[in-house]
């Protein structure tokens, strides 16, 4: 107990955990003259690799990468005996870490933390352990793992058994033998995986129950990669460099094949490389799109699948075995020795609880619907309260007596993975909203507490005492985790990624999947950029720069790097024959586009001739249909039928409606307002010649997208004007609607996001003349915008022409003509409309789908007030 009247010791920095993290962290701390003090519950070093002590237990990292790479005379001293290590060996390891460095000294060991509380007054932690001592320090950092907080098991009647009971999570450390026994495990994840094969050594009978199959993979454990070893003979800082540079904390070369598009060849060979390599990082990287396309990651799975059914020789337990309701990596993959041949043993049983479920524990054994067993032990490998678990087991207090479990009630909220707002000098290593759990953890950890000791030298070089994000900059970083995830496969399955394993956990996506390289850079950029969106305080006042770090899509930010990379001349310093050239050239490398019903080719008389137009009807449902007149961009100069052509497809199958997109004349060839005026008459030809289209007569609405959408917005005006036709609604995507190139968006986009300010006064110049750019023709937004068509305006956060297409939907309503904008978070002007390249488009773009719909009411007819308005 804590002398009644004794002061709490005081440290600079508490540390929770002496696994990785808490040893490296320790170890930089003292490197820079701050004291620190680490707490664990267990009697010694290791962290996770203390406790996952169950037969078998290796880590699925080769140990080649899977240490620590601070200190290369570390690297020299320590020879790992194999490619994956097994757990006493990662055991000693960091024994000999700790002892090397003199660590010990800083652990007090079999202490728990249970309560951290902040004092504003002091800016100070007290920490309360379950020893009774209280401490306190200025820093509070959990470095207590990932996987650390065991589940509890959830199953009726678990503690009725009268047998052994083991949990792979806590395992004892006199070992097990189950020499002559009937044991049971539950759980096929990782530790299950691991420990079966292991386990059906020394049963008698093993009988498996499995909720989920899992896919695993051969580690081909032995001697380590000859060619990683190589690497890192000839040069080891390289290697170490490229791992963290890397997108998983392993240098693994990327590929740019596509699984839907390689020929079966080619996806066998890479397949089976993959598999003969035996490495996670392999198999997850087979082709650059098996995480994000169900086609592409069919194929891997299917394949694995294939495998699966020739190791086991009965085929019902094979099926059994065969996953079939997750997309292959969604659910974290398994390395296995001997796992599925383990099921050909005669001993060895595999009950699907998926068609036999468990019905309760009973004293002697197990009862499923339909079979009791009897066993002598039952060993749970059920797995953790992964990545907020063991944080939120301490009772957290920060500032106004926020309690860290109530904010993350519906889910972690955090900056970066490291810190937490409301909770002002605590630090996390690996938390939730970094790449941790998807990445090799050892390089992870080591980003990690470097950038935490680079920030608390900074603090003692600034004379600052305290740092906490801010709320805009911890929203920030959580929807670009949420956005990262979300073009991604991953939240689709029930995995301990999403919190699903734990009953009542809120579901949400909890690691950075952005990728090691790109967080990191993110972390370099917040310091670089005066540790954007934290607040610093001393005793000389307060500094924040407030901001959010990233905010633009993350496959528009990697489709715009791999545009700078071709380095591609900007269009403005072209001819205006080169730029058009250039934009064909450029469509020949798109995805295949949706298929819809059918697609015509035709042409339409035009005021300066006839004018070619592509028509497309949706396979479903059976016409007639509602027309939309579509316009396509390009600067009134540049595009033409093919340019706009997946879009139009996009649209068309998303809306039911027959789209027919116009080649309108060009500039220079026809300057204004031959734009303007063709797509009136062409308006007015489809509304008089709907039913031969197949449309619906009276039921016309007209869309476009950038200079496509200001002749769309201006046919719009011009038919108000004449009387007729009835447009039902306008679908406005980026549209120029103006000629004033000061607005602020301008300023903030017109350069580094494809529509540049100097291509927009090109396109200007070449389509109208000064005089005439003031003209509602080239301007709508000048115009009279009373009894216009209801409108639906895309407007795209990273555009120059983002503001006055806001400033046209609040201009339209205003007037009293129903607008509504959707905004396209985190996207430029061109996008939206890259279909099969921008996943994150494809939402936006079923907003507009829908927008087109509406603008149709059921009925069947035409009205001004679209159903969405209703
Ligand atoms: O835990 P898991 P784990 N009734 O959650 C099942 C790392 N790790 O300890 O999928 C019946 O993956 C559950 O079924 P379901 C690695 O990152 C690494 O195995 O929820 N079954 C699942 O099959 C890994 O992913 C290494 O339907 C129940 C299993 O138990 C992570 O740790 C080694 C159940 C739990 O699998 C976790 O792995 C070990 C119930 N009530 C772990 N509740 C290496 O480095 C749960 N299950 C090699």
């Amino acid at each position: 107990m804590n002398q009644p009247n004794k002061a709490p010791e005081q440290f600079d920095a508490v540390i929770v955990g002496a696994g990785f993290s808490g040893l490296y962290m320790l170890r930089r701390l003292r490197q820079l003259g701050l004291s620190a003090r680490i707490f664990d519950s267990a009697d010694d070093v290791g962290g996770t690799w203390y406790w996952n002590r169950y037969p078998g237990a290796r880590c699925d990292i080769p140990t080649t990468d899977y240490a620590y790479s601070f200190d290369p005379g570390l690297e020299k001293d320590w020879a790992w005996s194999e490619k994956y290590a097994t757990q006493p060996e990662i055991l000693d390891y960091l024994r000999f870490v700790a002892d090397r460095y003199g660590l010990r000294s800083g652990i007090d060991f079999s202490t728990a933390v249970l309560s951290a509380r902040w004092d504003t007054q002091d800016r100070l932690w007290t920490i309360q352990t379950d020893r009774g001592a209280q401490v306190r320090c200025r820093y509070y950092i959990m470095a207590s793992g990932c996987l650390s907080a065991p589940k509890s098991p959830d199953i009726d009647g678990a503690d009725r058994f009268a047998g052994q009971v083991y949990s792979t999570s806590r395992w004892p450390h006199e070992g097990a033998d189950f020499t002559g026994q009937r044991v049971a495990v539950i759980g096929t994840g990782s530790s299950g995986i691991q420990a079966i094969p292991v386990i059906a050594r020394q049963a008698s009978r093993l009988t498996v129950f499995q909720r989920t199959p899992n896919f695993s993979v051969p580690a081909r454990n032995g001697a380590a990669s000859a060619d990683r070893l190589k690497q890192l003979a000839d040069d080891r800082d390289a290697y170490r460099h490229a791992a963290r540079w890397s997108r998983a904390g392993m240098p693994v070369e990327p590929t740019d094949i596509l699984g839907v598009t390689a020929s079966d060849a080619v996806r066998r060979e890479r397949f089976e490389g993959a598999w003969e390599q035996g490495e996670l990082f392999a198999i997850l990287g087979i082709f650059a799109d098996q995480g994000i396309n169900p086609a592409s990651n069919d194929i891997v799975a299917g394949l694995i699948r294939e495998k699966i059914r020739s190791a086991v020789n009965d085929p019902q337990t094979a099926e059994a075995l065969c996953p079939k309701d997750h997309y292959f990596g969604t659910k974290r993959p398994c390395l296995d020795t001997d796992y599925f041949e383990t099921y050909n043993l005669p001993h060895v049983q595999l009950v699907d609880l998926r068609s036999q479920p468990i019905t309760s524990i009973t004293e002697h054994g197990i009862d499923t619907v339909g079979e009791s067993f009897d066993f002598d032990a039952i060993v749970y490998a059920t797995g953790f309260d992964a990545m907020t678990g063991a944080l939120t087991a301490v009772a957290v207090t920060g500032r106004d007596e926020l309690s860290l479990k109530e904010k993350w009630a519906a889910g972690p909220s955090t900056y970066l993975g490291l810190m937490t707002a409301g909770f002002p000098n605590f630090f996390m290593v690996t938390g939730p909203g970094s790449p941790s759990v998807l990445s090799n953890m050892t390089v992870s950890i080591e980003q990690h507490v470097d950038w935490i000791a680079g920030c608390l030298a900074y603090l003692a070089g600034e004379g600052l005492e305290t740092i906490e994000p801010t709320a805009l900059a911890e929203s920030g970083w959580d929807q670009h985790v949420r956005d990262c995830a979300a073009i991604t496969l991953y939240p689709t399955a029930n995995s301990w990624y999403m919190g699903a394993n734990v009953r009542g956990k809120p579901q949400v996506f909890l690691p950075y999947i952005g990728g090691v390289d790109t967080y990191r850079r993110a972390c370099d950029d917040v310091v670089a950029q005066g540790y954007l969106g934290f607040r610093l305080t001393g005793p000389g006042g307060e500094r924040c720069r407030d901001g959010v770090i990233r905010s633009m899509q993350p496959d528009v930010a990697l489709v715009l790097e791999a545009m700078a990379e071709m380095g591609l001349p900007a269009l403005e310093t072209l001819s205006v024959a080169d730029a058009r050239a250039l934009m064909v050239a450029s469509a020949q490398t798109r995805p295949p586009a949706p298929e819809v019903g059918e697609v015509t080719d035709a042409v339409m008389p035009g005021p300066g001739g006839d004018l070619p137009y592509r028509l497309y009807r949706p396979a479903e449902p059976e016409g007639p249909h509602p027309v939309v007149v579509y316009f396509h961009g390009g600067g009134w100069v540049l595009g033409d039928l093919d340019s706009d052509d997946p879009l139009c497809r996009d649209l068309c199958a998303r809306s039911g409606t027959v789209v027919v997109s116009v080649n309108y004349r060009h500039a220079p060839e026809a300057r204004f307002p031959a734009a303007a005026l063709d797509a009136f008459a062409a308006v007015q030809w489809v509304h008089a010649n709907a039913s031969a289209l197949g449309g619906i007569g009276g039921q016309l609405a007209v869309a476009g997208w950038s200079a496509g959408a200001n002749i769309a917005a201006v046919a719009c005006q011009l038919a108000r004007d004449a009387g007729a036709p009835l447009i039902a609604g306008q679908l406005l995507i980026s549209p120029v609607v103006d000629s004033d190139l000061t607005r602020p968006s301008y300023a903030e986009n017109g350069d580094g996001y494809l529509l540049t300010t100097a291509l927009m006064r090109w396109f200007w110049d070449h389509y109208a003349d000064q005089a005439d750019r003031a003209d509602v023709r080239a301007a709508p937004l000048r115009g009279d915008l009373r009894d216009l068509p209801p409108a639906c305006i895309l407007t795209a956060d990273y555009d120059p022409l983002r503001d006055e297409g806001m400033a046209y939907a609040a201009a339209l309503k205003a007037s009293g003509t129903p607008a509504r904008h959707v905004r396209a978070r985190g996207h430029t002007h061109t996008s939206i409309t890259m279909v099969g390249v921008v996943i994150s488009g494809a939402p936006l773009r079923a907003q507009l789908g829908q927008a087109l719909r509406d603008f149709f009411p059921p009925g069947g007819h035409s009205s001004s007030k679209p159903h969405f308005l209703a």
